[in-house]
């Protein structure tokens, strides 16, 4: 089966837009409200595990604040002040691609594999994430782009690929999903699709357990920042950098590992 798309996520995976963007925007947006929470790297490390910036936020309220009795009104209110400071933080240049992500890209779409993205963030900021760390050009060549808005469950929820892949009219094993979460990855491998793990700041070195993914990585990799692998239940041979022709043997180990 020929490798056909790659669907990456989109947080943590193609930028690091965590611990220095979503974090640091709910910060503003809590100030701005004149609420005294302010989510300090750890802590949202920790709340990263509920994926959704709205339903992370009810979940801090119930867990952390029940006396503020909060509200769909005031998550909302929230939830808006924060996707435009991220959104201010995009124009100004803050968030940066990751190591390799426009090279395997830019390669991906050369070879005329389709790219995709499956994110569980809002729609009103990915466009401009997407064109900010891949640049006009590959941001255009994307074939689809999954949002928060576009699914009624989120990850570890198969729906957002289940939903790219209907959308790029493609099987699960003609394509291959790239994710830094145990989320994502399960996600992923729900929805059938074979998958490589880039963990990141938050998941490189939290308990995540990446053990339904084909292959694990430190990152995509660049000439003069060579990929360190993690995890490699195939043995797939990585010489330094991912590549359009490393993500084929994946998909191929993954797949004719099923029959
Ligand atoms: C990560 C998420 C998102 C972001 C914030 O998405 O769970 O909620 O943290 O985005 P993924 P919103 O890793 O699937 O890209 O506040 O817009 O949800
Ligand atoms: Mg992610």
């Amino acid at each position: 089966m020929k490798l056909r798309a790659v669907v990456f996520d989109v947080d943590g995976t193609l930028a690091e837009t965590e611990r220095d963007g979503h974090r640091v925007a709910w910060n503003r947006a809590f100030e701005l409200i004149g609420l005294p929470d302010r989510w300090d790297e750890e802590l949202y490390g920790r709340l990263l595990w509920v994926t959704g910036g709205r339903e992370r936020l009810r979940f801090y309220f119930e867990v952390f604040r029940p006396e503020l009795r909060a509200d769909d009104r005031l998550i909302q209110k929230a939830h808006d002040l924060k996707n435009r400071e991220f959104l201010a933080m995009l124009t100004a240049g803050i968030i940066q691609p990751r190591p390799g992500v426009r090279r395997l890209v830019g390669e991906l779409l050369d070879r005329g594999i389709a790219v995709g993205v499956a994110t569980t963030g809002s729609r009103e900021w990915v466009g401009l994430l997407l064109e900010a760390i891949l640049g006009p050009d590959l941001a255009r060549g994307l074939g689809v782009v999954v949002a928060g808005e576009d699914v009624t469950r989120k990850k570890p929820d198969p729906e957002a690929y289940r939903l790219a892949l209907y959308r790029l009219g493609l099987q699960a094993g003609e394509a291959v999903a790239v994710e830094d979460s145990q989320n994502g990855v399960e996600a992923a491998a729900a929805a059938g699709l074979p998958c490589l793990a880039v963990p990141g700041f938050y998941t490189l070195f939290a308990r995540e357990d990446f053990g339904r993914a084909d292959l694990a990585v430190d990152s995509l990799g660049e000439s003069e920042q060579p990929v360190r692998v993690l995890y490699n239940p195939h043995k797939i041979a990585v010489d330094g950098l991912v590549t359009a022709e490393v993500l084929t043997c994946l998909q191929q180990a993954a797949v004719g590992g099923r029959r």
